[in-house]
């Protein structure tokens, strides 16, 4: 089998993706996201001029010599761009070979481990009650874990809720980024608080889970830690900014809240400290933003070793192709921890029609050939890309700050 074609395509149902089709001689198709939040342009022009002209010729079953050609062959490695451009040609390649063999992906990364795959959804409030009355309404939907944000008082606005509407996007249209402000005492002070009714009202069946974006520092991680241990968090997600390992060492010496932490890394070793000095329950790197499956595979299994559980990150930004890609490793690991879910809108099921199914608190495969994901061009081609960034953050006083 020979690759002849790839294809890009950016496309706005709902919110920006960027799909890739890889077309062979055979007339198999794999698809492929290589969407990343706010900068959806410079994976395409990464893609186009400097990764798919060495693919075609190819054969798609060399995926470890293909992954190694783009990451290992290029000079200049790492970072966001390259490897959600190198993943989304990885999903497209592991996404022919199973519809060539035709069978679920799964198949083809050690089998099934598990029918089902556990997730979480969001719930997130403009103040406590809201957010209870979010946790209530997943509750009901039968969901067994459920990552609770709030409005914080005195805060204007904060990551993971929104103003306006019921469901969350980060990302707003225009031409520049907008302003967020942010008070780290306010947080701090007011978080526990959520925990502590979260229990109070529907006691300790229900998982909780708690994302601090990158927010805080080791000491005022320390100590949030401590702050929700009567809580039994299931994690406390990105405590402190990624770029440092060994920032997490001084976070786990103080507390027994598990932690979790990976969205934004991209290669191994941005987590190999993290990971060897169990520093952390579990990893959150997703399949897309990693370079793709080829080495998501192998980070799992590095993370096995050492006790660690995976976690991907599965927001609506990762499109269902990426989703499905995750849910395929999620169900053929041995040491899964659990999946993000948001869901998708009507239109963004429309784009990518599915196989993945949602059903008490769990995710299912389905049992198509591939990625079980379809790709709805006509429909796509009607939502064109629009411009859009995440916000940036600044504390009150106008110094620049994490978002
Ligand atoms: C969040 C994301 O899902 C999460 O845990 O941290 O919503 C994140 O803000 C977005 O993926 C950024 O694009
Ligand atoms: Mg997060």
């Amino acid at each position: 089998m020979k690759i002849t074609d790839a294809k890009i395509y950016l496309n706005s149902p709902g919110r920006n993706y960027l799909t890739i089709e890889i077309h062979t001689d055979e007339g198999v198709i794999g698809l492929g996201d290589g969407t990343l939040n706010g900068r959806e342009l410079a994976v395409y022009s990464y893609l186009k001029e400097h990764l798919f002209p060495s693919l075609i010729g190819r054969d798609p079953f060399d995926t470890e010599d293909i992954w190694n050609f783009f990451y290992r062959g290029a000079y200049w490695r790492r970072g966001p761009v390259t490897m959600t451009a190198i993943g989304a040609i990885d999903i497209a390649l592991w996404d022919i070979k199973a519809k060539a063999l035709g069978v679920p992906l799964y198949k083809l990364l050690g089998g099934s481990s598990r029918e089902k795959v556990l997730v979480y959804c969001h719930a997130s409030g403009r103040d406590t009650d809201h957010a209870m009355e979010e946790v209530a309404k997943k509750r009901e939907l039968g969901y067994k874990a459920i990552r609770i944000q709030s409005g914080v008082p005195g805060m204007e606005s904060i990551y993971g809720i929104s103003k306006e509407k019921d469901s969350y996007e980060p990302a707003k249209k225009g031409e520049l980024p907008e302003e967020e402000s942010w008070n780290t005492s306010k947080y701090l002070n007011f978080v526990p608080s959520l925990f502590q009714r979260a229990r109070d009202e529907f006691g300790y069946d229900l998982h909780f889970l708690h994302d601090c974006h990158h927010r805080l520092t080791p000491n005022e991680a320390a100590q949030l830690g401590k702050d929700l241990e009567p809580y039994k968090l299931f994690w406390l997600e990105d405590t402190v900014p990624g770029e440092l390992q060994e920032g997490l060492r001084l976070i786990r010496q103080r507390t027994t809240t598990p932690l979790a932490i990976g969205e934004i890394f991209n290669t191994v070793y941005d987590c190999q400290t993290l990971i060897t000095e169990q520093l952390i329950d579990y990893l959150r790197m997703t399949v897309s933003h990693s370079g793709g499956i080829t080495p998501m595979m192998k980070i799992a299994a590095f993370a096995a070793i050492y006790h660690v559980k995976i976690g991907m990150h599965g927001p609506s930004d990762v499109s269902p192709i990426a989703l499905s890609a995750c849910l395929h490793v999620s169900r053929a690991i041995n040491n899964l921890g659990i999946l993000e879910y948001m869901g998708y809108s009507d239109k963004m099921s429309e784009a990518f029609p599915h196989e993945i199914h949602y059903k008490d608190g769990h995710l299912y495969t389905g049992n198509a050939p591939g990625l079980g994901v379809e790709f709805n061009k006509d429909f796509a081609e009607k939502h064109p890309y629009q411009k859009a960034y995440l916000p940036i953050n600044r504390l009150e006083d106008g110094t620049m700050f994490h978002w």
